[in-house]
């Protein structure tokens, strides 16, 4: 496995462990993180042994607290947008990656780590964990997708009730409101995040790879041409030799073989 300045990258049982780590500054993401981040993920697409991703942050305390600041300080308005784009080019990656990402929120999730974790394809999050969106309390918004994606996940009213207030929530309220799907105690969140891709490997990978296709890809369409989406690849689940065996193996009540074909 390659060596990052500001990343953890180990590989074991199929699950690629990213974890952020710069804890001088709460694991923000600076370029030189979003560019590892880049390359990881490229990594992890192109890798038949990564089967599923944890994505987390080092130490006790925070997952991502954002942007780097300190950064964000020198840019124009033109280094500006070119600075948002770059890092929503490596989000929109990880949202379609194909494979499922676990974002296991071990502590604050602000600003642009709360976008991180909005384009995992699930949240889970420790007790201790902090998510906001507090840009506007610096004289910013969002950039790196907050202002859609939160919309999305938890509605138009609540999303700007956090995004205009800048108020970070609790683990609890986020899985009131739907920005998490579950919470465990701090020190079970990497087992339990690792427990649940291994019932996701227990099933045809090629069927999860269509799923998180169907998902994404017709998220943004009018109804008619989501459905074609998902027909489409029904289609092709179906014709699949995993479709074979899964149904093969149900009729003949045993565990079926996957081949991910
Ligand atoms: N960037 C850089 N450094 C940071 C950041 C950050 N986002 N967050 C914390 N740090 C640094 C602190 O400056 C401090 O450094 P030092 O020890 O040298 O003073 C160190 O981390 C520890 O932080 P604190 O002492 O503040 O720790 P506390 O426990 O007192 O507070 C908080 C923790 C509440 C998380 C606090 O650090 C905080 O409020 N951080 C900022 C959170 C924030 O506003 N995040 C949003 C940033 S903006 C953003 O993410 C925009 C995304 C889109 C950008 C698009 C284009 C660039």
């Amino acid at each position: 496995m390659k060596n990052y300045e500001n990343l953890n990258v180990s590989l074991s049982e199929g699950i690629l462990l990213i974890e952020i780590n710069r804890p001088k500054a709460l694991n923000a993401l600076n370029r030189k993180t979003l560019e590892e981040l880049d390359d990881v993920f490229n990594f992890a697409r192109g890798s038949d042994e990564v089967m599923g991703v944890i994505l987390t942050g080092a130490g006790d305390k925070s997952f991502v607290a954002g942007a780097d600041i300190t950064e964000i300080k020198k840019l124009n308005t033109y280094e500006g947008i070119e600075f948002a784009k770059f890092g929503q080019g490596i989000f929109r990656k990880i949202e379609t990656l194909g494979k499922v990402v676990v974002a296991a929120i071990n502590g604050f999730a602000l600003g642009g780590g709360c976008e991180l974790a909005m384009s995992c394809s699930v949240r889970f999050a420790s007790e201790n964990a902090k998510l906001g969106q507090p840009e506007v309390k610096l004289g910013l918004i969002p950039g790196y997708g907050g202002t859609q994606r939160l919309v999305r996940l938890i509605g138009k009213g609540r999303a700007l009730k956090l995004l205009l207030t800048g108020d970070m929530v609790d683990a609890k309220e986020a899985f009131e409101v739907g920005l998490v799907d579950a919470v465990f105690p701090h020190e079970n969140l990497i087992e339990e995040s690792k427990k649940f891709l291994k019932r996701v490997f227990k099933n045809s990978p090629l069927a999860c790879k269509l799923v998180l296709d169907a998902v994404n890809g017709g998220e943004e369409l009018e109804l008619d041409a989501a459905l074609q989406v998902e027909a489409n690849l029904f289609g092709i689940s179906a014709g699949s030799q995993d479709a074979k065996e899964g149904i093969t193996a149900f009729l003949e009540k045993r565990s079926p073989n996957f081949s991910g074909k």
